[in-house]
């Protein structure tokens, strides 16, 4: 046998049945062998991945290993050894006194392998526990170098990066598609120093002081006498709070739009959130805000499909991203910025920068683009760098410097203090995916797990004994050059700006922004999520606030609750609208979409195999969905499977093609009865949901060589829009295709999605 697996399996297999092991004492047992160390066997591949199911060749521009490559060098070297490198010759018995004996203390493989898997877990983190994360690499457009003396913002320079998704509320293990806002941390490797962009795909925040964060995430998190709900904001002590504290108004407004359901990572925008203020060459400082824009489009899933993913696959969005990256289809985020003089007030046309639960529409402050991030390699190792990473808005470059926004103030103390617990001691910045790619010279000393091994005698300055080095930088080329900005004499206060008051006119904005099918989306996720709530007087509060947001919303939640709607408590503000808040409208690229097509033996299978190059060459994925998994047709012409009825549930692809109704006797779509001309159902219910749900959820849906005998039975209308009856898979394909530029097919809701 060729394979090395079933090799390996069989010579396992060989050695139990030849009563191989020690088998001391036990009577009719032939004696032990003495216990020869082997000649190791040669590395095996890992399981050899199907020809079909694979996507495009691995790419990758960093250097990075991947795929089997990757793996062989995981446990490379030819001999177990111990933790101090002696050799083992058995790694499967304990020491014992006799084969049915005590085990004896004296085993150190046995307490060293024990120890070390007692400790493998840290403590996961307080929020954003739930991440994942890829490698890239940044190029800068040059235009920024107008703003900020950054040296990785100038023309021409490419940074390695690294960059972390996260959901905030649940604990590492949770589902990815839950509704709740989305960590966007970056880390960029420049060559002044680790610069970190720690934002989220949501641009403003819960709250406006740091002080309130342990209140809004002790409300938010899992109820503490049961620990429940994991991951979720449906529950009365979110609600209760955020009702309470009317500054959340606006991040809440934005959980329950489609923003806190992204469709994928790569689909999602990101914002710095705070105001931040950049320096140039000469001096002349900038206020700014951050924006992430994907080229691929701002995405959502809709609830429903939030939901059958958190149960069939709650790996959604960290699949989605390695598959992306692993397959070549590379996601992609213009950084951009929104630029504000520097002036003594810090407002821009009468928005307070300093509130961070503000923001300054696009049309009024377009977004400049300033530079393109790639992700282009997947982690190595899961631990060693998504898990082990610590980002910190205080990792700050020349050119980049804060502002006063009371929440960023305070994020600068937090997130070195949670790495102490979180990392284990001070030297978390040694870890191999902290390292700064600039040479350091500090004269921080020993701690917990030090790594570096310090020359010199003199780490303090002024010192004589090691020359006096290390020297400071001067003012051009040092970082934490704090811009000389006023600070108001005042009188020391536990209070905010007036302006900070106002906690209801953006969110009108953002409300009077959205199109039909977004509002309905909205209200629905009103409508569930206090419908989780228990406390009736939280309810009430919560209508109370959507009222004064919008009557219409209000008056929908109330009815869906089976509540009077409230009045608002004042005058509605009248803010323009802001298109840029919407995010249906545009047509963007199909890069990396999933297509399933769904045949089987009597399919147009010649029709089958051309689309997928159609589909491949277009920058997507096909899979083919069959009644069972292997081939389907035989020959040349037969067709690989990649899901079954049995794996495939709709949330996976994003359009769905039909190819033609087999044969009688068939397996999945009984033929049209060639007398009567009547549409049987097809047999096979889980085709039936399959298709029945991608109709609700809005996807695009194509047919040909006669499929459309299926649609009736999966209550899809023929002429409903964006079910397209085809001639030839090549068409249906292509008008497919031209439909996912939207999305989704947006006339088919409001439909109680
Ligand atoms: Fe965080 N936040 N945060 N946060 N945050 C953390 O740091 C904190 C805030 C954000 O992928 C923690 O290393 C405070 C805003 C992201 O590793 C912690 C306040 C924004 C991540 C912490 C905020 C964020 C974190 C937990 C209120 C968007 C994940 C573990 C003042 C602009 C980073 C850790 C990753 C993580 C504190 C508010 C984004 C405890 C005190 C606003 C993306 O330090």
């Amino acid at each position: 046998d060729q394979n090395p697996i079933k090799a390996a399996a069989k010579k396992i297999a060989d050695t139990l049945r030849d009563g191989g092991g020690p088998q001391d004492g036990v009577p009719g047992k032939p004696a032990p062998a003495s216990p020869t160390v082997e000649e190791p066997t040669a590395p095996t591949e890992p399981l050899p991945p199907k020809a079909d199911q694979q996507g495009p060749e691995t790419v990758s521009p960093t250097g990075q290993p991947t795929g089997a490559e990757q793996a062989r060098m995981a446990q490379s070297g030819a001999y177990l050894t111990t933790a101090q490198g002696a050799r083992l010759y058995d790694t499967d018995h304990s020491l014992k006194a006799g084969p049915r004996g005590p085990v004896l203390l004296q085993d150190h493989h046995l307490r060293e392998k024990i120890t070390h898997f007692d400790h493998e877990r840290i403590p996961e983190r307080v929020v954003h526990a739930r991440g994942a994360a890829a490698h890239g690499v940044f190029q800068a457009y040059g235009n920024a170098s107008e703003v900020t003396k950054a040296a990785f913002l100038a023309e021409g320079a490419e940074t390695p990066v690294f960059v972390r998704f996260s959901t905030v509320l649940g604990s590492r293990g949770s589902a990815d598609t839950v509704r709740d806002t989305r960590g966007f941390a970056t880390k960029f490797y420049t060559e002044e120093g680790v610069f970190d962009l720690v934002g989220n795909n949501i641009p403003v925040f819960f709250i406006q002081d740091a002080i309130k964060f342990p209140d809004i995430v002790h409300a938010a998190k899992p109820h503490p006498d049961r620990e429940i709900p994991q991951a979720q904001s449906a529950h009365d002590t979110f609600w209760d709070f955020v009702t309470l504290h009317t500054e959340a108004t606006h991040h809440t407004l934005w959980n329950m739009s489609d923003r806190g359901i992204p469709r994928s990572y790569r689909t999602m925008e990101g914002f710095g959130v705070h105001t931040f203020r950049l320096v140039n060459a000469e001096g002349v400082s900038t206020l700014v805000k951050f924006h992430w824009k994907p080229k691929l489009g701002v995405h959502s899933l809709v609830w429903e499909e939030a939901q059958i993913a958190a149960g069939v696959d709650p790996d959604f969005h960290r699949r989605d991203l390695a598959d992306a990256i692993e397959a070549g289809a590379f996601p992609q985020w213009e950084l951009g910025i929104q630029t504000f003089p520097d002036t003594p007030e810090q407002t821009f046309e009468g928005i307070d920068l300093l509130d961070p639960t503000k923001i300054v529409p696009e049309e009024i402050a377009p977004v400049q683009p300033i530079g393109l991030l790639t992700l282009n390699a997947n982690p190595s190792n899961y631990f060693a760098e998504t898990e082990q990473v610590a980002f910190h808005v205080g990792h700050l470059v020349p050119g980049i410097d804060v502002t006063n926004d009371p929440l960023l103030q305070g994020r600068l103390f937090s997130y070195v203090d949670t790495q102490l617990t979180r990392l284990g001691g001070p030297n978390f910045g040694q870890l191999p995916i902290n390292r700064t790619h600039a040479p350091v010279n500090d004269m921080l000393r020993d701690g917990m797990h030090q790594t570096a091994v310090h020359r010199g005698v003199a780490p303090y300055r002024p010192n004589s004994l090691d020359g006096g080095c290390p020297f400071v930088a001067g003012a051009d080329t040092g970082a934490f050059i704090e811009v000389p900005a006023p600070v108001a004499a005042s009188r020391k206060v536990r209070e905010a700006p007036a302006s900070f008051d106002d906690h209801f006119s953006q969110p009108r904005q953002f409300w009077l922004s959205m199109t039909p099918p977004e509002r309905e989306h909205i209200i629905a996720a009103y409508t569930f999520e206090l419908g989780k709530c228990y406390e009736q007087s939280i309810k009430e509060r919560a209508l109370q606030v959507l009222a004064n947001i919008d009557s219409h919303l209000c008056e929908q939640v109330a009815a869906g609750l089976g509540l009077p709607a409230p009045a608002a408590t004042g005058r509605l503000a009248d803010p323009e609208p802001s298109p840029a808040l919407s995010q249906l409208g545009q047509i963007w690229p199909g890069d990396g979409r999933i297509i399933g097509i769904v045949a089987d033996a009597g399919a147009d299978l010649d029709g089958v195999t051309s689309v997928r190059e159609a589909v491949l060459g277009a920058g997507m994925v096909p899979l083919v969905i069959a009644p069972a998994g292997g081939k389907i047709g035989g020959g040349d012409g037969a067709v690989t499977v990649q899901r079954t009825f049995a794996t495939a549930r709709s949330i996976e692809f994003d359009a769905i093609l039909l190819a033609g109704v087999p044969a009688v006797g068939a397996d999945a779509f009984p033929a049209r009865d060639a007398k009567t001309d009547a549409t049987p159902a097809p047999t096979d219910p889980r085709l039936l949901l399959l298709l029945n749900e991608a109709f609700r959820h809005g996807k695009a849906i194509g047919v040909w060589a006669g499929a459309d005998a299926v649609l009736p039975g999966a209550g899809i209308p023929a002429d409903a829009p964006g079910v397209v009856l085809a001639d030839t898979g090549a068409t249906a394909f292509e008008q497919v295709s031209q439909l996912l530029g939207a999305h989704r097919v947006w006339e088919r809701f409001p439909a109680g999605a």
